[in-house]
């Protein structure tokens, strides 16, 4: 079950441009569920963002990483801003809920990743787009085909090809 949320035209009806992002979220410090729900509402609330969908929330073992286990959700969002200046509208996210980086893939109080930006294919020193995780992870696989089971990922194909291989990383529905 996933959420549908109508996008608002802009005021006046013009037309205006916008694109279809997916964000991963995670959290494994403090009250982890809590934390995803507010940065859902979080995303919804940013200026040229519109929250089109939500998955559910999933419990996930830790992966290449220690600590609690993570709540992870993805969400679908229409942006008018740029792939760069949505990065730094979720940085501003993980702010808001005191992200502390000790360390590499140190637990956290939130995590938002831009896992897709339409089908656009970006490679910066701050950003890559597809992330260049999104094949090898349960916790971002399953969500994101629970909310776009057709979905294919730029240069890499359809998503659902490459569930089989993280089918031992568990994952398990919050309820
Ligand atoms: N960056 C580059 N591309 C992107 C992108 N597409 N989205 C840069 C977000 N950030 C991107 O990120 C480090 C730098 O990556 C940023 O400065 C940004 O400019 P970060 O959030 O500081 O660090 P991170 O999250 O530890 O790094 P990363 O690479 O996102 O980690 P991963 O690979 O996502 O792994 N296990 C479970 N069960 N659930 C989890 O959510 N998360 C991780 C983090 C490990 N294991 C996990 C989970
Ligand atoms: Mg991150």
């Amino acid at each position: 079950m996933s959420v549908e949320l109508s996008i608002q035209p802009a005021a006046g009806g013009g037309e205006f441009a916008f694109t279809i992002a997916y964000i991963g979220l995670g959290a494994n410090l403090g009250d982890a569920r809590a934390q995803v729900e507010d940065a859902l509402q979080r995303l919804q609330a940013l200026a040229g963002c519109t929250l089109m969908a939500r998955s559910q929330l999933y419990r996930t073992a830790p992966i290449d990483a220690g600590g609690d286990d993570y709540v992870n959700a993805v969400a679908r969002i229409a942006t008018t801003l740029d792939a760069a200046t949505l990065l730094a509208a979720l940085h501003g996210i993980e702010q808001a809920h005191g992200r502390e980086r000790p360390y590499r893939n140190a637990p956290r109080t939130l995590d938002l990743d831009l896992l897709l930006y339409g089908d656009a294919r970006i490679n910066t020193a701050t950003l890559t787009v597809p992330h260049p995780r999104i094949t090898e992870r349960a916790f971002v696989l399953r969500p994101l085909l629970e909310l776009a089971p057709a979905i294919h990922i730029p240069g890499l194909g359809a998503a659902q090809d490459y569930a089989a291989a993280v089918a031992d990383q568990r994952i398990e529905l919050l309820t």
